[in-house]
Parts: structure tokens; sequence; C-alpha cells
């Protein structure tokens, strides 16, 4: 018997192991979604939001690898779609994205409901196109999945209903993607060069990204040939954090540790696997030199001495062996006991203001570390939740760590956390979610309950846009639109049938957060924090303190602020 192509589309992602859709099912979308009742393997992810179902598809496949799917139905359904299709765009997540679409006779006659979702979705896609024939369709399916995984990013296939349900073509080639996974290393004239510049190099710093991920091995290898010490972005932190001697934390506003001194005192900086964005936080002095399996993405951030095509592991396995080994570890030891002492400092302050009402995030984040498991995916909402996880939550082998790194939208967090668990039912997933983040999608809490899926929420409610305040003091703005007038959290969840838990004195919050992760199901443990700590960058610029001192008149610190390298300043306001 024929198939449809609604079915031809499900069996296609069936054999291509996709076995979860994120969704809201409506009008267009009707024939794919019978299809998959039908099929039995594949489970229909119900969100509230559709933006929800495009991050969670996204936090599903960063964490497996494998191509993940959301759907939304015409016009307004998978319009929903496109924030979170930006964020795993630009996290490289090979997400594929079905638009169901108005009847295909109806096109352009600004029919009922109608969008343009090829056009919409043309700059958060690597392939983004309209089914308007059957026979058109298996083709259109294969290059969308394979462009999707191949180039990691987002394909969207725009399929009106009544396309969906036509018979499709008995003789089709749609086939799984191919994770062609080819040695990518730089020509060895191109090799010899970064060596020699290496070689020569009194002090080299390298700098590494999500690019590095399996290159662990490789990447610690260079470092002790080279005496390096190896700093980190946001999302390489869960690769270079642990076991790595080498290691001295991030660099940027949330950095702490000593990258950003080790990147601006070296004689070569060596950029792997990067594409940190924020570029007045990199150097000028050294020589720069950046290795990117995508090479159009070489020298976008900073000026560069020399660029190169490669894989991070397979450039590091060829370069090797022409690397001589350094014997000083002068720069090294004294980059890592920098190091040493910022986290030794963060721990301190932890210590320091555990006791403190109102609570400090920072003391929940840390205790939140202890306490979580060895394999936990971390969830992090933009907003100050980046802040404590960057720094107060430690990568382990096995953590994992999402957050919207690349697009920097709110409220991710909590559907990300849907996609993680919804992949790995068994494992801990923790959302470290900010207020303004949770109610902004807080229907997904619904999602938790009506999936069983045992996320645990920690929100750190502030009662304030915290990370857009602390924005307005360092630019010199008095605080505006911030505030938030929140429900009790733990009320709200328990209204929705999710165990739900207050802590406003610093003394429960271990006993809260102990009792939330223990719980079988979803929970969330509404933490009242402190809306006024403060966390400032490892490296403030001049015109930042001038900000703030202007915001806050009261606080006197004036002169301290020329050589600002402390890693946590929000103790500033405990100073005497
Ligand atoms: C509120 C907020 C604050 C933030 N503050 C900071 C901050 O202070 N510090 C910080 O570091 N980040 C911060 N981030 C995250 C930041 O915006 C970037 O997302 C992050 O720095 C980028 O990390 P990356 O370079 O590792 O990843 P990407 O930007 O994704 O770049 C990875 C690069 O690696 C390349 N690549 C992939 N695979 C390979 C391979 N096998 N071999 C070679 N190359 C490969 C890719 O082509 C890409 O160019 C913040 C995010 C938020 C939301
Ligand atoms: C969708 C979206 N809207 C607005 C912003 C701007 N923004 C960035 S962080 C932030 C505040 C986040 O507040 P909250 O979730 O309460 O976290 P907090 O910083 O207080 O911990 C805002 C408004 C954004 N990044 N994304
Ligand atoms: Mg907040």
């Amino acid at each position: 018997m024929a198939r449809t192509v609604a079915e031809t589309l499900v069996q296609t992602l069936v054999d291509a192991g996709v076995r979860r859709v994120y969704g809201i099912v409506g009008d267009s979308l009707n024939p794919v979604t019978d299809a998959i009742r039908r099929s039995g393997t594949v489970d229909w992810i119900h969100v509230r939001h559709e933006e929800a179902a495009a991050f969670a598809a996204a936090a599903d496949a960063e964490l497996t690898g494998q191509l993940a799917v959301c759907a939304g139905s015409c016009g307004p359904g998978n319009l929903h779609l496109i924030n979170g299709l930006y964020d795993a765009h630009r996290n490289l997540a090979p997400v594929l994205a079905l638009a169901a679409h108005i009847p295909s006779s109806e096109i352009g006659t600004e029919y009922f409901q109608e969008t343009h979702p090829d056009r919409l979705f043309r700059e958060c896609s690597h392939y983004c196109e309209l089914v308007s024939h059957p026979q058109q369709f298996p083709r259109v399916l294969q290059m969308a999945m394979q462009q999707a995984v191949s180039r990691r990013g987002v394909s969207v296939i725009v399929l009106p209903g009544d396309v969906a349900a036509m018979d499709a073509p008995a003789h089709s080639f749609a086939h799984g993607p191919f994770l062609a996974a080819p040695v990518v290393r730089p020509a060895d004239g191109e090799l010899a060069r970064l060596a020699d510049l290496l070689n020569t190099a009194r002090t080299v710093t390298m700098f590494c990204g999500t690019g590095c991920a399996g290159a662990e091995r490789q990447v610690v290898a260079l470092a002790e040939k080279l005496k390096a010490p190896v700093g980190y972005s946001f999302r390489g932190k869960e690769w270079m954090e642990h076991d790595n001697p080498y290691a001295v934390g991030m660099t940027g506003l949330l950095g702490w540790g000593s990258a950003y001194e080790a990147m601006h005192r070296c004689d070569v900086l060596l950029l792997l696997g990067t594409d940190f964005p924020y570029d007045t936080f990199l150097p000028t002095s050294p020589r720069i030199v950046q290795v990117d399996v995508r090479a159009e993405r070489l020298g976008r951030r900073s000026k560069l001495d020399l660029g190169l095509c490669g894989d991070v592991g397979d450039t590091i396995d060829a370069l090797l062996p022409l690397v001589e080994a350094k014997g000083d570890r002068g720069f090294l030891d004294a980059m890592r006991e920098r190091h040493d002492r910022a986290r030794q400092k963060l721990r301190a302050y932890v210590d320091h203001v555990g006791t403190r009402r109102p609570i400090h995030p920072e003391y929940v984040a840390a205790t939140l570390d202890e306490l979580a498991s060895p394999a936990a995916v971390f969830t992090v909402d933009t907003g100050m939740c980046a802040v404590w996880g960057a720094r107060y939550v430690h990568a382990a082998r096995g953590r994992r760590f999402l957050g919207s790194f690349n697009h920097g939208s709110m409220a991710n967090a909590l559907p990300q956390a849907i996609g993680a668990q919804a992949a790995y039912p068994g494992r801990q997933v923790i959302s470290l979610s900010g207020d303004g983040g949770l109610a902004m999608l807080m229907g997904e809490l619904l999602t938790l309950r009506q999936h069983d899926l045992p996320v645990k929420v920690v929100c750190f409610n502030n009662h304030t846009l915290g990370m857009v305040e602390l924005e307005m003091e360092v630019a010199g703005f008095p605080h505006y639109g911030c505030e938030l007038k929140n429900p009790n959290f733990a009320t709200l969840a328990e209204a929705v049938g999710i165990t739900g838990v207050r802590v406003e004195d610093p003394a429960d919050v271990r006993a809260g957060l102990e009792r939330v992760l223990a719980c079988k199901g979803p929970a969330l443990l509404d933490v009242v924090t402190d809306p006024h700590v403060l966390a400032m960058p490892p490296k403030a610029t001049i015109a930042q303190a001038k900000g703030f001192a202007l915001a806050m008149t009261k606080m006197a610190f004036a002169g301290e602020l020329d050589d600002v390298t402390d890693t946590v300043m929000s103790n500033w306001r405990l100073r005497p």
C-alpha cells in the first residue's frame, strides 16, 4: 500500500534513529501527528509553547549528538518555534523543524494564518524549503536531515497539510543522514609554520572552546609539551575544566581564574575550537593562532597571525611530533598559582556569605554543586544563573552544561531540561532558572507533570531581572523596569502537581536542595535570593567602573578599579 508523505516522513525519521518529536498539534500538522501516533515508535512530546519545543529539541540534539525534531502547526504555531530555532542553529545543534503550512492552493492569498515560513526561518537555518509536490518530498527530507547533521544546525521543512496527506512516490531514496567524520587537519606546510611559532615562543597560552569536545586528551598533551596554561570558554568548560592540570578558568564577564591574564601575558595565544564572541576580552599584543574546522570563522573575533582549518584532535595529533617540549614552567606555574588563589577566594566567599540573609545565590550554586550527581546535566538560564553556573558549578567528567550560549535568550533552561530529560530519562537534570526566565515559559512546568519528566528546577528568585539591573548599574543608568512581583513558586508548583519547596533562610538551603534532588518526580526549589549581589568580570574597564560608581554613589571604591583582577567582586559590598 502506498505511503503518504507524512508516513514516509515518520518512517524515515524512525530509520534515522529519531524517537521523539517536540511540538504542539494543529490543523495542517494533523497528518504528521497521526502518522506519529500510528508509528508506535516515536514519542510525541507535547509542550505548552512551540518555542520550548525548539529549545528542547536542541538540547536533545546537543546531548545525544543525533538529529532531533520539533514541529509546529501552520502560521502562528510554527512561528513560535523561531526563538528556539535561532538558539539551536547558533549552538550548532542538528535540529529538523517541521513547519506545517496552510493548504498549498491557498499560498499567496493572505489566507487564514498565512505566513511564509520558507522566508521566516531562512536566517536561522542551513536549509529551509517548501514542499509543494509529493514527488519532491523524499529528496527534500534527505537534504534537510543531511544538512542539519553535517553542517550542524537547523533545517526547516515547510509542509502544507494537504501535501502531507498525499501519497508519496513509490520509489524514493530518503535514507538516514550520513554522519561523515573525515580527518581534517591543516596542510603540512601550515602545520610547520604553527610548530615554528610555538617552538620559538617563550610562553604559550591555549584557549579552548566547545570544538575541543572529544579532543581533551590531545589538548592536555599539547599543553604539557608547551607548558601552556589552558583557558576555556563557557561552552568549553564542560570539556576542559576537569581532569586538566593546566586549566586556568574562563574569561569574559563571567570569567574567573587567571585565563584573562594568561591570554594577555603570553607570547603566543592558540585559540582552539572557539568562536568566543567578546572581542574586548581578547588580547592584541600576543601573536594569535586560531584552529577551527569551519574555515569561514577564522579571524572574525580577533586579529590573527595564523588561521588554520582543522579538527582540534586531528590537528594536534599531527602537530605534536613537530613541537619541542619546553622546560620552563615559570609562566604556567605563575598562572596556575593565581588560578588556585582565585578558586580559594570563590570558596572563601561562599563560606563567608553562606549564613547571610537574604540568601546569596553563590551559596546556593556551590551547595548544589556539592549535592548534584557527577553525571548531572545542568541547564542555565540567561541571566545571573549563567554566572552562578560558570563559577560555582564544577564540570566533572560526565556532567554536561547547556545554555543559550550563543543566542543569549532568556527562558532557555527549563525547556532545555525537558529535552535533556526526555533524551535521558534516568539522568539527573537540573534547571538553574531565573525568576524572570521561569515565568517567561512557565507553562512548561505543566509539561514536566504531563510527561513525568523528573527535572529539578532550582529557581533563583531575586524578584528582579537581575542581570539587566546590573547592566544598568554598570552603564550608569538607574534601575528601571526590572522589578518582578512574583508568586510563591513552590506553591505554584504544588498547584500544578509538582513537588515545591520554598527556602528563605540560608540554614534551609542544603536541606531544601537535598529534598528536591531526592524527589522521584519533577520538583521545584524556590530560593528567595539577594537581588543586590554583584558579580564583576575578572577585568573591569574604567568605563564600567565609572558607570557603576555613577549608579551606586554610596560605594567607595574609587582607586580600586584600575587594576581589578579579583575574580569575584561581589564582596565589594562587604568590604569595610
Ligand atoms: C548571559 C551570558 C553570559 C556569557 N558570558 C560568557 C563569558 O563571560 N565567558 C564565556 O566564555 N562565555 C560566555 N557566554 C557564552 C558565550 O556567549 C559563547 O557562547 C561562548 O563563549 C562560546 O563558546 P565557544 O567558543 O566554545 O563555542 P562556539 O561559539 O559555539 O564556537 C565553537 C567553535 O568551534 C568550532 N568547532 C566545532 N567543532 C570543532 C572541531 N572538532 N574542531 C575545530 N573546531 C571546531 C566551531 O566551528 C565554532 O567556530 C555567556 C553566555 C550568556 C548567555
Ligand atoms: C527573550 C529575552 N528577553 C530579554 C532578554 C534580556 N535579558 C537578559 S538577562 C535578563 C534578565 C533575566 O532575569 P532573570 O531570569 O530573573 O534572571 P536573573 O538575572 O535575575 O538571575 C533579560 C531581561 C533576553 N536576553 N532574552
Ligand atoms: Mg531574577
